[in-house]
């Protein structure tokens, strides 16, 4: 299909100003080039943004502890579930670029209306099932899983109507490593399937990704690839706001999107949290050029 590229500059959601320029940052790294090249064809971009209208005086009208920017937040996913709604209706493949995790909110809310069981692979050293409870921090794009599942403040998880956005059944957790406490007793209490590095230690990335392909193909109606670049080790990307040590490989990474390709059952994909105002020469929008061609199908031979 065609792939409709959504770009969302935002980064109210993370710890660290500069994801917003995460977009901007992957498209001068070549991607529409590099995809061009693999004969896909690529609808004109869309960009999801504020178009110039500040929003602080919301701020005072939501009641909300410990969820920092939550007006904005808010405002962001709902402009954003409407393209990605558009985008799916209109049968072309939505390729979201961050932007922070918190815009998963608004792709998985655009995304949910057209699957009965949508599936979601989330690759990131994280698990964002974080509430305003149990945050360390406020910052929604540790939340934004565990608002799809529709745990979180009201305006979020009812974005779209549908709530929940996707089931705890249908999600794999891939890479993660620094979970806080209140995301292990969810990941426990809902039984959601998650490989961490010791597991993708253990068995090697090409059995972790066919596990959870298995897992998935037959309970799904179609698979989200949710990638945040901090599911790579620092040393691969180090352009990012929260990184973590102990993360994927290069290859370890590309894997797991080449075995997604080949598993035909991807339907839409989001990366995010590249920021270049960390970034070493460019290294991490390159990347996400590297994985996010892998995931569409570039081979090595
Ligand atoms: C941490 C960091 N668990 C939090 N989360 C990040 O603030 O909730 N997610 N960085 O990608
Ligand atoms: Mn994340
Ligand atoms: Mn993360
Ligand atoms: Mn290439």
């Amino acid at each position: 299909p065609t792939i409709a590229t959504i770009h969302v500059p935002f980064d109210l959601g993370a710890a660290r100003r500069g994801a917003s320029q995460g977009p901007a940052s992957i498209l001068q790294a070549g991607l529409q080039h590099h995809l061009e090249d693999m004969g896909l064809t690529i609808e004109s971009l869309t960009e999801v943004g504020f178009g110039g209208v500040a929003l602080a005086p919301l701020d005072q009208q939501i009641e909300a502890e410990n969820l920092n920017y939550l007006a904005e937040v808010l405002e962001i996913n709902t402009r954003l579930a409407e393209v990605v709604d558009l985008a799916v209706k209109k049968g072309s493949f939505p390729l979201i670029l961050g932007g922070d995790h918190s815009i998963a909110i608004g792709t998985l809310a655009g995304l949910a209306a057209h699957y009965r069981n949508l599936g979601v692979i989330w690759i990131d050293a994280h698990s964002d099932l974080n509430t305003a409870a149990t945050s360390p921090s406020g910052n929604i794009h540790g939340m934004s899983l565990a608002v799809s599942l529709g745990i979180g403040h009201p305006s979020l998880t009812e974005i779209n109507g549908v709530k929940p956005k996707v089931k705890p059944e249908n999600i794999v957790l891939i890479g993660a490593r620094s979970l806080d406490e209140g995301e292990k007793k969810l990941i426990r209490s809902l039984g959601i399937k998650c490989y961490t590095m010791y597991d993708i230690d253990r068995k090697g990335m090409a059995n972790v990704m066919q596990e959870a392909i298995d897992y998935l193909k037959d309970r799904t109606d179609g698979v989200h690839v949710s990638y945040d670049v901090d599911s790579l080790d620092p040393i691969e990307a180090p352009g990012t706001g929260t990184t973590v040590r102990g993360g994927l490989q290069f290859r370890e990474a590309h894997l797991a999107v080449e075995m997604l390709h080949e598993s035909g059952l991807v339907t839409s994909a989001e990366f995010v949290e590249v920021n270049p105002l960390l970034d070493e020469e460019n290294k991490t929008s390159q990347l996400a050029v590297s994985l996010i061609s892998s995931l569409l199908g570039e081979q090595i031979l």
